[in-house]
């Protein structure tokens, strides 16, 4: 993991910094807690211990149940930019994924870093890259390279948005993680980062609804085929019925791959003109191949997600029809 790293790329790193006034940071589109914690730890570094400008951006709203993880020291931007000397992007592998925000970002005359976990990173849009698909989370490549710059933990929110993002997109040391994964989380701790404290805000200090809809989406919503895949629908109607606001239906994907059979897992949630699609999948099928192949998509091997427009991608099917045949055809 580290030799990703490497004393070249940080003195390369370094220089950048030095050269820059104000630092813009920038991660995806539905920004989730990798996302944040990433970019609000690197911007308190860079404010706190060098004594940057910085701004973090985002293209749109952050989900309510994330809130907590904002630090109110930092300015936060949603849907727009602004000039800065250094562009930073974290948590995907190009500015496509930032959205609205992408074009203006590729064409600034910054320079810029990435720092990624995902494959396929968009090589030629930065002059320095930090990219690795064997780490947990963009926030744990963040911790090893803040290390890497110098840094001495003793900054206990600079620590809590790291391990808050590495513990959200591990989905709480479930999926991907690694050796490096649980020194981080060790040293950390060490440090004097209250672990517990952040579980409660992440994982018990949801609304009512969402149990209740968790409950009826399991009930109701739920298709296994006997092939071994699952998937629910959430439709525009489930939701105003459950009152269900953004970042509130995380996680349900996960569930029915508690089914022992069940090896892939769908979840559609239905926006004005498209499906928004999330992908779980088993050690040995891949929910990456699946939304790259049917749902204009990617991401990691056991956890994808993309985009389905039912006007134009269902080539004569219905909806349920497509999201068998997909199904079956991933298993
Ligand atoms: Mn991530």
């Amino acid at each position: 993991m580290t030799g990703c790293i490497g004393k070249e790329k940080i003195d390369a790193f370094r220089k950048l910094l030095g050269n820059a006034r104000k630092v813009a940071l920038a991660a995806h589109v539905h920004p989730d807690g990798d996302a944040l914690g990433c970019v609000t730890a690197l911007a308190l570094y860079l404010k706190r211990e060098l004594g940057k400008e910085v701004v973090c951006l985002f293209p749109d709203p952050l989900p309510e149940s994330l809130e907590f993880a904002k630090n109110p020291s930092l300015r936060y931007l949603t849907g727009t930019t602004e000039e800065a000397d250094l562009i930073i992007l974290m948590d995907c592998n190009s500015f496509s994924r930032t959205d609205v925000l992408g074009d203006s970002l590729a064409a600034s005359r910054a320079p810029k870093v990435l720092i990624d976990h995902h494959l396929n990173p968009a090589q030629d849009s930065f002059s320095l890259v930090f990219s690795t698909p064997d780490i947990s989370s963009a926030s744990e490549f963040t911790f090893w390279i803040l290390k890497a710059l110098g840094w001495d933990l003793k900054d206990r929110e600079t620590g809590e948005a790291l391990l808050t993002g590495m513990t959200t997109d591990t989905n709480n040391f479930a999926n991907s993680v690694f050796p490096s994964t649980f020194t981080m989380a060790s040293e950390l701790i060490a440090a004097g980062v209250d672990r517990d404290a952040l579980l409660q805000k992440i994982y018990f200090s949801y609304r009512e609804n969402r149990v209740r809809l968790m409950g009826y989406m399991q009930n109701e919503a739920l298709t296994i085929l006997p092939e071994g895949a699952a998937y629910m629908i959430l439709t525009k109607e489930i939701q105003r019925r459950f009152d269900l606001r953004e970042g509130e239906s995380e996680g349900l994907v996960n569930v029915p791959l508690s089914i022992r059979e069940v090896r892939l897992s769908l979840l559609l949630k239905e926006y004005e003109d498209h499906f928004r699609v999330s992908l779980r999948s088993k050690k040995g099928t891949s929910a990456q191949q699946c939304a790259l192949k049917f749902f204009n998509g990617g991401g990691h091997e056991n956890a994808a997600g993309g985009r389905l427009y039912p006007a134009v991608d269902l080539g004569g099917k219905s909806l349920e029809e497509y999201v068998k045949h997909a199904l079956l055809e991933s298993l």
